[in-house]
């Protein structure tokens, strides 16, 4: 059995997978699990993630959940460029700084303003009170600043001159906000070029298809979305608010 991989493209890390082993001619087969249809709790998919959550890997008989442990899966197994996970010391480092940080920094902060402004009001059929998004705005344009400042500077990349994991997982995140309606990248020169170069590395096709459907996002409706699922990001924003 060849290697699956378990994948809604609406999910960053998802997404960071689906480009990251397209680009590297990765044979796997796409497993879609759509989170919108509650087929992440299903007995099947719980075989492979007990966690219940997507990106998932099974290989074989070996199963693997969390998105970075899979990317570094795949760099291994692959022997993908050196580029992707540097060898050197140093700029290895520096990938694994980033890739630890993001965790609950961009990610947090990029996650909460997406579904403060595209779940919240598909939960309660209003949108956000004015200060609560500004209030999740201004997180992420802190993390955001700290991005640039200590991560990308004024380097191509985050490890340097070549594209790593670093760049392609934290450009993935930053959609989520864009697509979301936060145009975060216009008053962000800087940021802006850095994501033109990261999606010219990975191919820009192959980029933009895997954002369809994040950007289609906001023609969501709640009827599409499973029950289940709006209680969860309830009880995911209730607690963020
Ligand atoms: N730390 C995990 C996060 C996985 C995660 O939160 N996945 C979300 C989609 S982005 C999910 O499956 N959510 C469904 C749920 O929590 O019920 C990773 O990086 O893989």
């Amino acid at each position: 059995m060849g290697l699956e991989l378990y994948l809604d493209l609406l999910s960053q890390p998802c997404r960071a997978l689906y480009i990251f082993a397209r680009s590297n001619n990765i044979p796997f087969e796409f497993k879609r699990v759509q989170l919108t249809k509650g087929q992440h709790k299903t007995e099947e998919f719980r075989k492979v993630n007990v966690l219940m959550k997507v990106p998932a890997l099974k290989d074989g008989s070996f199963t693997l959940a969390e998105s970075i442990a899979i990317l570094l899966y795949l760099v291994q197994k692959f022997k993908t460029p050196d580029h992707w996970y540097p060898a050197d010391l140093q700029k290895r480092a520096r990938v694994d700084e980033y890739l630890s940080w993001q965790h609950v920094n961009i990610r947090a902060k990029g996650i909460k303003l997406f579904l403060s402004k595209v779940m919240l009001p598909l939960i309660t059929g209003q949108p956000l009170p004015p200060e609560k998004l500004e209030l999740a705005t201004e997180e992420l344009n802190v993390v955001l600043k700290q991005f640039e400042e200590k991560f990308l500077q004024d380097k191509p990349f985050i490890a340097g001159s070549e594209v790593s994991l670093a760049d392609l997982v934290a450009l993935v995140e930053l959609m989520q906000p864009v697509c979301a309606g936060y145009a975060l990248f216009e008053e962000r020169p800087a940021l802006a070029a850095w994501r033109s170069r990261v999606e010219e590395a990975v191919g820009k096709e192959l980029f933009l298809e895997a954002h369809q459907d994040i950007m289609n996002i906001k023609n969501l409706t709640a009827d599409q979305v499973a029950p289940e699922l709006l209680e969860s990001f309830k009880q995911h924003l209730l607690k963020q608010n």
